[in-house]
């Protein structure tokens, strides 16, 4: 397992400094933030961000993400050109030795949260999902930080229409014409493609989502058998609907060899489908992490893994979710078991 943290870039108050402080941090998962969704990565650019990670004694591990862009999700005759632009980010990020990438397939948003600053009993704050507050929310207003934000109100509009014509089983053509097109390029270049789940894993705002669950990973990695197709194995994601069992789902695809990059972040079912983002810590939330961690050592997982979301803590404020001190106890906590589950191997 080879400990990371997101980094949002010079723009990030958590500076890499601060980063590589935490006890066994390794690897920095990043991406370039100033290009179009749609346009390629040059090489250059990458060549930069991996040698401003460098500097700090840190390696740029994983890029998360390279967006899809709607194109190809929706199956437009343009998606061509946005294809063809997705694999030459991908050889360019092989040519740099990126080994993987994260992505995914949602349609329009992004995670999906309907507060960002909940207060929690003890001070903290962390982001939440309520049910019957999402359900009242106007999509064609609604902006989160990490969503792409270039949209006018009428072009979110058209765009919220296309999708009316899309139902799941059309997004799974759709995913499995990229994946089929990319998939070759991705395994030439050694750059090991990882999809994020839905988060939260299942339809909002009326628009499909498809990677929810163990039979969605199933069919996903069986669209192309490579271990160069696979997946990001959020937990927390999984965990949000309480039909799946995120440890069960976490096993079957280390045992398929399709894990690439590994999100561990805690959440806190609170009934129906809400739920809150507690600490890492399993009886702060509904995830066994001892599980999670003991599933990855025997399986030999020699992974990225890095500490999902946090609350914020102690004062701090900054991009949610994305503080320094919580996730930092996270990963001093994965750390921790890690070690225990090593050892207790012999
Ligand atoms: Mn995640």
């Amino acid at each position: 397992m080879q400990m990371s943290f997101r980094w949002y870039g010079e723009e990030d108050p958590v500076s890499l400094d601060y980063i590589r402080q935490i006890p066994n941090m390794k690897g920095i998962v990043s991406a370039i933030y100033d290009i179009p969704v749609g346009e390629s990565w040059p090489l250059e650019k990458i060549l930069e961000l991996k040698q401003t990670i460098a500097k700090h004694d840190l390696e740029l591990a994983v890029i998360e993400s390279v967006p899809v862009h709607e194109d190809i999700k929706l199956g437009k005759s343009t998606r061509t050109k946005y294809i063809e632009n997705y694999k030459t980010t991908l050889i360019n990020l092989g040519e740099a030795g990126i080994p993987v990438v994260c992505y995914n397939f949602m349609p329009v948003f992004d995670w999906t949260r309907s507060d960002l600053s909940y207060a929690l009993d003890d001070g903290s704050r962390t982001l939440i999902f309520d049910e019957e507050a999402v359900s009242k929310m106007d999509p064609r207003t609604l902006s989160l930080p990490g969503w792409d934000e270039s949209y006018t109100k009428e072009e979110m509009k058209h765009l919220l229409d296309d999708y009316k014509k899309i139902d799941e089983e059309q997004l799974w053509e759709n995913l499995s014409f990229f994946i089929k097109e990319i998939l070759p390029v991705a395994e030439k270049a050694k750059v090991k493609m990882a999809m994020h789940p839905d988060d939260p894993p299942y339809s909002i705002f009326g628009l499909p989502r498809i990677i929810t669950d163990k039979q969605a990973l199933n069919r996903l990695v069986n669209l192309y058998d490579s271990p160069y197709n696979g997946v990001t194995l959020c937990v927390g994601s999984f965990a949000s609907d309480p039909k799946n069992d995120a440890v069960e789902i976490l096993i079957e695809m280390l045992e398929k060899g399709r894990v690439n990059f590994m999100h561990t972040r805690n959440v806190k079912l609170v009934g129906g489908k809400s739920f809150q983002e507690s600490a890492h810590l399993s009886q702060a939330g509904s995830i066994d992490m001892y599980q999670v961690i003991k599933a990855l050592v025997n399986h030999n997982y020699t992974g990225p893994l890095r500490p999902d979301h946090g609350r914020m803590i102690w004062g701090e404020e900054g991009k949610p979710g994305y503080g320094l001190y919580d996730r930092a106890l996270g990963a001093t906590y994965f750390n921790g078991l890690y070690e225990a589950c090593l050892k207790a191997n012999g």
